[in-house]
């Protein structure tokens, strides 16, 4: 056995997520803090979130139905509650001027000189609530373009994503967990909230996402609904091929914020495609694909919709769909080799 070293490297125990936005900020010449208060004031509404999500299992056990209950109206459902909370927490914060999020039709404008635009899934994977099974909150954070004596409008808001400050994810699962990026070199950190005393550590420093994975996930139940080519590289993943570690194994939560998660951290494939239901894609272009695909690309990932590069999609409405494909870039890469073969026959 190696005996210990006398210069151990300084631990990373006990680095709060304050305390490495404080580190970043510091890196970044010219930074006034707004930025960073903006973080602090997502990671403050995700731990209130969290407060009651941990709690939704009691209504289930009490014989709550859960849209109504015995204290009626008062019990907000849990994604509108998560929406009120994102909402009013940023709001009150001063720093954003404008907030899209897939609850709300259209953009609140806020009033005031808050420099970033804010695109949310308050609560993703909404089905999952009733059977105890990961949710999340994905998030997007725009620069302001609009001018600051003026009100921000939806052009705030619709950017590409490639135009993104930062990003991120909290997922509620067995932990805790808000992971970021600000993109490019700064890399993707997760950190896990300690629940008893209310702070997020710092548990993932620079999350790289693997070259391939061994794992695939997609809802094969739209299988019937699928283009050629879709079908043809679910079967390909499938087909026995131990030179490319094939067959992969097959994980579908049906949150995306979970899929995504294990997806980044183990490597892999998920894919959202479009399908004869959905010729657009299911899920949203500004909520939860563009916040993803920076995240993905900033671990090394990669992230289309079957052909174009997520990020480089010119947003034309809020609630716009898309399909959506991220993963290991060797695994992205096979999904869209299918799909230009088919395009090319
Ligand atoms: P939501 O934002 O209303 O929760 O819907 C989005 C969810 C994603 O989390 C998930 O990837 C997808 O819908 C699952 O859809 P399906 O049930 O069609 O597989
Ligand atoms: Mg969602």
């Amino acid at each position: 056995m190696q005996p210990p070293s006398l210069h151990p490297p300084p631990s990373k125990l006990g680095i709060t997520l304050d305390q490495h936005i404080r580190n970043q900020m510091a890196m970044s010449p010219g930074a006034t803090g707004h930025f960073t208060s903006l973080l602090y004031q997502i990671a403050l509404a995700a731990k209130l979130v969290d407060s009651q999500v941990r709690k939704a299992g009691l209504a289930n056990v009490l014989g709550y139905t859960g849209e109504t209950n015995v204290q009626g109206e008062e019990v907000q459902k849990l994604d509108e509650m998560a929406n009120e909370t994102f909402l009013t927490v940023m709001r009150r914060g001063g720093r954003v001027c404008a907030i899209a999020s897939e609850e709300l039709e259209s953009a609140v404008i806020v009033e005031g000189n808050g420099r970033y635009a804010v695109t949310m899934d308050p609560l993703d994977g909404s089905s999952n609530i009733d059977v105890n099974i990961s949710i999340g909150t994905i998030f997007g954070i725009y620069r302001r373009k609009s001018d600051p004596t003026e009100p921000a409008n939806d052009a705030d808001l619709l950017q590409p994503g490639r135009d993104l400050r930062a990003a991120g994810y909290i997922i509620y699962g067995s932990s805790t967990m808000l992971v970021y990026s600000t993109g490019g070199k700064s890399g993707v950190h997760g950190f896990t909230l300690d629940p008893t005393i209310g702070e997020f550590f710092l548990s993932h420093e620079n999350i790289r996402v693997p070259a391939h994975g061994s794992t695939y996930s997609v809802n094969e139940g739209n299988t019937s609904r699928w283009n050629e080519s879709t079908r043809r590289w679910a079967e390909w993943v499938k087909a026995d091929d131990k030179e490319s570690g094939r067959p992969y194994g097959a994980r579908y939560v049906g949150t995306l914020v979970a899929d995504a998660h294990r997806t980044l951290l183990k490597g892999g494939i998920f894919a959202y495609p479009a399908d004869r239901k959905s010729p657009q894609g299911k899920l949203r272009l500004m909520y939860e694909a563009n916040p993803f695909a920076f995240l993905f690309e900033a671990a090394g990932g990669r992230a289309c919709d079957g052909r174009r590069r997520i990020l480089d999609i010119e947003p034309q409405s809020l609630h716009q769909r898309t399909p959506l494909v991220i993963g290991s870039p060797d695994d992205v890469s096979d999904f869209e080799r299918f799909a230009v073969e088919e395009a090319g026959a």
